[in-house]
């Protein structure tokens, strides 16, 4: 696959009836963190703009970049929150209630990162089998006793772990579907890896809450695409699956968690939350265009709010530092222009992270007790998603007259 390639059509129904909506402008991959050698060196950006298909209102990136680029040596580890494990941990939860799991239970994750969501399968005694195209995380798995295959998921990657591993009572794929290109090449590639009585779980930021709570930045080259139930139970029935269970969950600023079979019945009556959520999203328009070029607007007053108030706080020499390094805070910092003269500097509890820069705005990450070290005035919150768990980490900094501030949804000062 060439470094970059234009979205011709539709991801999931091939219309070309595709409309840009959002526009971020040439960013670099969101997870592309830059050593101090790395900084004079050519960036490559990539253009970032989002359109929306009028035939089934999915919403997708107007380009696609090759995933060789931004999964093979990854930065990104799941077990690096608390709310991440807590919400891993329902999801075991809810897959033995489904599927009674048991050591005879054989429980595939694709996408597995560090291995953390199958570590929970395993205290279920399930046989486990992680798939991963991050070789560098892949070690760390296999190191914490989750076997794993390096390897992008696809059809190819499916018909080599039945020959060698059998087919699957459970296939888990959390924060993966956005990121595959080929989602029809994902989709018959479950089917034939799924025991006949299996269950494949999916869990996806959910673009309901992504419109209504201004998560502009949560939109990058990872993210492929952006669903709601009516695209993806469209997409998901043309292959002949069913869902049998949904529901929201709070991870990543809100995500939906959806649960399916084999479709052996296709007159299977729909499950009653997929009505009411696809209800709610026509509700809320988002299967027009108008929703999405207001959302647009809101994100354009954020960006000059946000950098009005930085302005006129730099203004009175405040000192300002950031709290996280997640992919979407490189977004927010990239697209709003926030650099080192704005932020000191950001923190991240990754340690793979610590003492990179970030890509474009290059703001150096440093651990997370430098912020009692220096007791700056203000601490940004790049990561709002897990705003709570990082107040809280962050207590002392408060009690000392420091405050945050939470830029999404909307700007506020605690
Ligand atoms: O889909 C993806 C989402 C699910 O995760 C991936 N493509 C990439 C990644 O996106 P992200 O980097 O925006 O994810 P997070 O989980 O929002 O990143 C949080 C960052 O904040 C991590 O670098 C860890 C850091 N953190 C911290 O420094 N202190 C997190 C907590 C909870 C903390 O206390």
């Amino acid at each position: 696959m060439k470094d970059v390639v234009k979205l011709e059509k539709c991801r999931i129904c091939k219309s070309k009836n595709l409309e840009m909506f959002l526009d971020l402008g040439k960013m670099p991959i969101p997870n592309g963190f830059l050593k101090s050698e790395d900084l004079n060196k050519h960036e490559r950006l990539f253009n970032l703009a989002c359109v929306y298909c009028s035939d089934c209102s999915l919403v997708q990136l107007s380009e696609v970049v090759n995933p060789d680029i931004m999964f093979s040596n990854y930065v990104y580890v799941t077990s690096v929150s608390k709310s991440m494990l807590n919400n891993f941990a329902n999801l075991t939860f809810r897959a033995n209630k489904i599927s009674n799991l048991n050591s005879k239970s054989f429980v595939i994750d694709i996408g597995s990162n560090d291995g953390s969501l199958l570590k929970f399968f395993k205290n279920y005694e399930s046989q486990v089998l992680g798939i991963d195209p991050a070789k560098n995380l892949a070690k760390v798995a296999i190191s914490n006793g989750i076997p794993t295959e390096v390897a992008l998921f696809n059809l190819a990657t499916a018909r080599r772990v039945i020959k060698k591993y059998g087919k699957a009572d459970v296939i888990t794929a959390t924060n993966v579907v956005a990121h595959i290109h080929n989602l029809d090449e994902l989709l018959k590639g479950v089917k034939i890896l799924l025991k006949e009585n299996g269950i494949f779980i999916t869990e996806f930021p959910y673009i309901l809450d992504l419109i209504s709570k201004n998560q502009f930045d949560t939109i990058y080259h990872e993210h492929l695409s952006y669903f709601g139930l009516t695209s993806w139970n469209y997409f998901i029935e043309k292959h002949g699956l069913k869902i049998i269970d949904v529901s929201r969950v709070q991870i990543h600023g809100g995500s939906i968690r959806v649960t399916h079979r084999l479709n052996k019945n296709a007159f299977a009556k729909k499950n009653k939350t997929v009505s009411y959520l696809t209800g709610v999203e026509a509700q809320q328009g988002l299967l027009e265009k108008k929703a999405y070029l207001e959302f647009a607007a809101r994100v354009s007053k954020l960006k000059t709010d946000l950098n009005a108030l930085l302005k006129q706080l730099k203004k009175q020499k405040k000192r300002i530092v950031g709290l996280g390094a997640p992919a979407k805070g490189n977004i927010l910092t990239g697209f709003f222009d926030i650099g080192p003269d704005v932020l000191d500097y950001i923190v991240d509890s990754t340690s793979l992270k610590q003492g990179l820069f970030t890509p474009k705005k290059h703001l150096p990450i440093y651990s997370e007790n430098r912020v009692l070290k220096d007791q700056p005035d203000y601490a940004l919150i790049l990561a709002w998603n897990f705003k709570e768990e990082i107040m809280r980490k962050h207590r002392l900094f408060k009690k000392r007259g420091g405050k945050f501030i939470i830029p999404i949804p909307e700007i506020r000062i605690v």
